[in-house]
């Protein structure tokens, strides 16, 4: 495929062909959990750590769901649309028409719907909140910064979170205007990047932790597991984070729950000496 043919996929212009692919809507197994499942539709943007966790938790709790890939950079108000006022992030989720707004209340929203596999097991549900609050706080925002910083120094590569190979020179343009407008949006800035990659060495010491305490890593996903490994696994499509992060509990982890991810930077996009171990 064509550089610029790829972006166009990344930009969702061919939105349901990237739906079915990059967020594949199918149930592991036949929906069994509850007997009569309501009508869930999962409002998205391609390649978002975020909607990939809230894809997983749909799945795991073996319900049938719909996609709807927004385009990136619109969504926000076609969201707040949906979903009311102040609330323009995705994911959203419609449950039989009412409106979910963001991961975590997805995650309990789904539980009362389908309680098992449980997201919150009964004897460590509320250090599984924690965690999972944790995630969503500490760890999610990097996921916004660090793909975007990468890509700044390899937009060549933008294509691949939607799916698509490298970028040809006209294709590379084009991304190049968009990487500057997420720049924008998401406040990235070469500081920014900097302080996030000096952040990672203790934060994944920190998931490290959960995985310890049996809070993440199981054998059935947890809410924690969904909002922390989705991130984790999305920094691990960057190449300069990949060996970093997967010497990790928490890393392997990760790769265990998610082992496709749309994206790939070859390492050497961060200037030397940012990426810190320790
Ligand atoms: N923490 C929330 C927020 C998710 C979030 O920030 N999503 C990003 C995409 S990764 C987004 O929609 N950003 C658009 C905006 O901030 O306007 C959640 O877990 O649902």
């Amino acid at each position: 495929m064509g550089g610029m043919a790829c972006l166009l996929r990344l930009l969702a212009i061919v939105g349901l062909a990237l739906a079915d692919r990059q967020f594949d809507s199918r149930p592991t197994l036949r929906p069994m959990n509850p007997a009569s499942p309501p009508k869930i539709t999962l409002h998205l943007i391609p390649a978002s750590h975020p909607c990939r966790a809230a894809v997983e938790a749909v799945k795991a709790k073996q319900l049938e769901f719909e996609s709807v890939i927004l385009t990136p950079g619109e969504h926000a108000d076609l969201v707040e649309g949906i979903y009311g006022e102040g609330c323009r992030t995705v994911p959203g989720m419609l449950v039989d028409g009412e409106p979910v707004h963001t991961t975590s209340a997805i995650n309990r929203r789904l539980e009362q719907i389908a309680p098992e596999p449980s997201f919150y097991p009964a004897p460590i549900a509320d250090a599984v909140a924690a965690a999972e609050a944790w995630g969503d706080s500490e760890l999610q925002p990097l996921g916004r910064i660090l793909p975007w910083g990468a890509m700044y120094f390899r937009p060549d590569c933008f294509a691949t979170y939607g799916g698509g190979e490298a970028l040809d020179p006209a294709g590379t343009d084009y991304a190049i205007r968009w990487i500057r407008a997420a720049w924008k949006y998401n406040g990235v800035s070469a500081v920014a990047i900097a302080t996030a990659l000096e952040s990672l060495p203790a934060l994944l010491d920190h998931a490290d932790g959960f995985v310890a305490a049996g809070l993440i890593g199981g054998a059935t996903p947890t809410a924690a597991d969904l909002q922390i490994l989705s991130t984790l696994r999305l920094l691990m499509t960057l190449g300069d984070l990949t060996e970093l992060i997967e010497v990790h509990d928490c890393g392997a982890a990760a790769r265990r729950l998610l082992p496709g991810y749309d994206g790939s930077i070859p390492p050497g996009a961060f200037p030397a000496g940012w990426v810190r171990a320790d």
